[in-house]
């Protein structure tokens, strides 16, 4: 019998496997993160383990796709249950960027401290938004959907096996082999013709759309490892003479601790990809679709920590603004200063102002001097009580993910600023899926409140 999380473990192995050989500058993205991550534990030992065991990060990816309907965002989620996956987080990106990208996101990932720490693998997911007057007007919106309608990205044997997955949570040998197969295959490439027509028409209003609603397949369009220096990886991969994007995205570079998620990529090549023209012949043409994206994590925080983080990406904006001349590194500069300013400088105040996440545990070889604890988290961590660990941020950033969306795009595309958008939120996705989708402060909150429990139960905090 094969569990969940040895299925989630072996599709992200065998996925790996097949965009390496799809996307060979994926294999030196890979090849040079573990050279960084085994220089940086040379350097700092356990501390450099302090946001995950070197195994864990060599092993983890990210993964990213991006489907037309909530029809096909339902089998995702059916697909993803089977690997023990779950969807956390809402991601507008409609207007997160200048470029026009239509589509709403979730994550698929293990919820549970235990299923991460044996395999964090995640999937980015994104829907396009048809829906959406000011990217498609009443007709190329219902030629989209009818369109979207009539294709199959998940054969019925497939989801039947996910199904199966879901309920026994495992699979027997020879149907975990058949399921896994049959996955992968569905995130490949597909050799198919285009439609040339119907691909540029999509295109003009944003590539996104084209990629999602001109074919009639999906695919996975980027596969992220970890680094744990993602400042050196940039200088190396630059190097070796691959042309990654101008910045990175997320929090700068600076000497405080390393919060949420920093990411960078490198820009989607040109890939033949047969084209059906008008009078019905076959043409050979190119496709920009897939990348290579690379990710630093970082301590998770409070939604008191996120708004601090989205105030100061505000502050950056408008500073930057007064300065027009002012190019990439001036801006990283700029984030750092504020950051300095504005951002705790260590963990324990970073704990003590309530605005990252920590699992508490007790110390089990503190000295017994006869006193008793105090009954406050923080005077227990001064007076050794009690260790912090933080906790990792295991998801996404909606302005980071549209800078590489955009980044990646050939052109602006259209958006019709004044019309008035359509409403999505996290709530309409649950019901459009008929699922609930997480909240992931509420999921860290939990894990946190958990170690603070158990702290209070082995100190008996309450008096008993
Ligand atoms: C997803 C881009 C966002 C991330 O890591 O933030 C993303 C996509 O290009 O489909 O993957
Ligand atoms: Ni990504």
């Amino acid at each position: 019998m094969i569990s969940q999380w040895q299925l989630r473990a072996a599709f992200a192995a065998r996925l790996s496997d097949m965009y390496g050989r799809e996307v060979p500058a994926y294999t030196t993205l890979v090849d040079v993160s573990r050279e960084v991550n085994e220089d940086v534990l040379r350097a700092q030992g356990a501390n450099a383990e302090r946001l995950g065991s070197i195994s864990r990060v060599t092993a983890e990816r990210h993964g990213a796709i991006r489907v037309g309907t909530p029809a096909e965002l339902s089998q995702v989620a059916r697909v993803f249950g089977a690997l023990g996956m779950h969807p956390v987080g809402f991601y507008d990106l409609r207007e997160a960027a200048a470029s026009a990208i239509p589509v709403v996101s979730t994550a698929f990932r293990p919820v549970d401290g235990e299923e991460l720490a044996r395999n964090p693998f995640r999937v980015f997911t994104s829907m396009l938004t048809p829906a959406d007057p000011r990217f498609f007007d009443a007709d190329l919106r219902s030629r989209l959907e009818a369109f979207l309608a009539a294709r199959e990205l998940f054969p019925p044997e497939l989801l039947a096996l996910a199904d199966r997955a879901v309920a026994e949570r495992e699979l027997p040998d020879a149907e975990a082999e058949r399921f896994l197969q049959l996955t992968v295959g569905a995130f490949e490439l597909s050799t198919e013709p285009i439609d040339k027509v119907w691909y540029e028409t999509l295109e003009k209003i944003s590539a996104v759309a084209a990629d999602i609603g001109g074919v009639r397949s999906t695919h996975i369009n980027h596969l992220t490892p970890r680094v744990l220096d993602i400042d050196e990886l940039y200088r190396r991969m630059t190097e070796r003479g691959i042309e990654m994007i101008d910045a990175i995205q997320g929090p700068p570079q600076w000497k405080g601790p390393d919060l949420l998620l920093r990411q960078t990529s490198f820009r989607a090549l040109a890939e033949p990809r047969a084209q059906r023209t008008e009078d019905g012949s076959v043409i050979s043409g190119a496709l920009r679709v897939r990348f290579g994206e690379v990710e630093a994590r970082g301590i998770a925080v409070t939604r008191e920590g996120r708004a601090l983080y989205d105030h100061l990406l505000g502050l950056v904006d408008q500073q930057a603004a007064l300065h027009p001349g002012a190019d990439r590194a001036d801006r990283a500069e700029l984030a750092r200063t504020l950051w300095a300013e504005h951002v705790p400088g260590t963990e324990r105040e970073l704990a003590a102002q309530g605005l990252g996440y920590f699992t508490y545990r007790v110390v089990p070889d503190r000295p017994r001097d006869g006193s008793r604890p105090p009954t406050g988290i923080d005077d227990l961590v001064e007076q050794g009580w009690v260790r912090a660990e933080p906790i990792v941020y295991e998801d996404f950033l909606p302005r980071s993910a549209a800078g590489i969306f955009q980044s990646n795009l050939s052109g602006e595309g259209s958006r019709d600023n004044a019309q008035e958008g359509a409403a999505y939120d996290s709530e309409w996705l649950s019901g459009a899926i008929d699922r609930e989708v997480l909240d992931p402060f509420a999921l860290y909150e939990r894990q946190q409140n958990q170690s603070l429990a158990q702290v209070a139960q082995e100190l008996r905090l309450d008096g008993t």
